[in-house]
């Protein structure tokens, strides 16, 4: 199954490449629905709405500051870097990633869409100022992070129920509609709209390769399902192009 992939980058020109939380999975970075994704038993996904920032800001913040730290710790794996390469070697590529801890900038990929915002900015909610927002790992974040305008920061990323940035939407359905191959990787496919990337890439007659540790509701879909460490098969499926 890894030569067919193989074969199909072969005869592409344009990569589109997806990648959800799995990706940083081998860098130590919790996942949002596997077991670890639990925090103080709070599940990734119930902290990650509007509700639960104007119900308890402080809980979310401190999750999120929580979530920093470990990032600021951890580094790219090989998963991340296989992606650099495979960028190398394509005259035209896109990286949409659903992830919001700049691990794909650290390994070094230069043509990234981030959907889902950056753990390292946040978003008055008086002013709109968007800010660089990175805590010391080292110290503990005692106080609610406000504004120059002395209004509530928030992190500027997409929590559940809110739109996505529409600038990235268009611009990765623009690429897929004229790439050669989707590339997924990571995800486990039931959040939308990325999500429904994989079954627009197979409308538009695209090419379409999942790299998960196990089936997802995308295995269907796609042409070929590749079952496995993304640090173990990315890599082996870029030293063979
Ligand atoms: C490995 C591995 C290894 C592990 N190697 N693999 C019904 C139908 C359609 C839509 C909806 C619906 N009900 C509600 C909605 C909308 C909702 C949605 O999709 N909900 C679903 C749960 C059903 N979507 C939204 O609300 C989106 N917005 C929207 O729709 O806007 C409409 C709108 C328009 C106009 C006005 C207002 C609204 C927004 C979604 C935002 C998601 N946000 C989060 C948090 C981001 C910030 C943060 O990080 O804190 O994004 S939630 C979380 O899920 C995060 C992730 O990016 C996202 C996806 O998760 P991902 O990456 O797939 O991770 P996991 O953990 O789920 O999976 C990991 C996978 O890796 C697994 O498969 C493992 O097997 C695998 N794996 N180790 C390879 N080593
Ligand atoms: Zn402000």
């Amino acid at each position: 199954m890894i030569q067919k992939a193989i074969d199909i980058l072969k005869s592409s020109k344009s990569v589109f490449v997806l990648t959800g939380a799995g990706i940083s999975a081998e860098s130590g970075v919790p996942t949002f629905r596997d077991a670890d994704g639990l925090w103080k038993n709070y599940s990734a996904t119930d902290l990650a709405t509007p509700e639960a920032f104007a119900r308890n800001p402080a809980l979310v913040w401190e999750w999120y500051h929580w979530r920093q730290s470990i990032i600021l710790k951890a580094a790219p794996n090989p998963a991340h870097y296989a992606l650099v390469e495979l960028e190398k070697k394509f005259s035209t590529f896109l990286l949409l990633t659903q992830n919001v801890d700049n691990l794909h900038r650290r390994a070094g990929s230069q043509n990234v869409l981030e959907l889902h915002g950056n753990i390292f900015r946040a978003r008055c909610l008086s002013c709109g100022n968007v800010q660089e927002h990175t805590i010391d790992p080292d110290n503990e974040v005692n106080n609610l992070p406000t504004c120059s305008c002395s209004g509530l920061l928030r992190p500027d990323v997409v929590w559940f129920g809110e739109p996505i940035p529409q600038d990235v939407w268009q611009q990765s359905l623009t690429f897929l509609n004229q790439t050669d191959v989707a590339l997924i990787s990571g995800t486990s496919g039931i959040v939308w709209p990325a999500a429904a990337i994989p079954e627009l890439a197979k409308k538009g007659g695209i090419k379409t390769i999942e790299v998960n540790l196990e089936s997802t509701p995308i295995s269907p879909i796609v042409d070929i399902s590749l079952q496995g460490k993304a640090g173990e098969i990315l890599p082996q499926i870029v030293q063979k192009l």
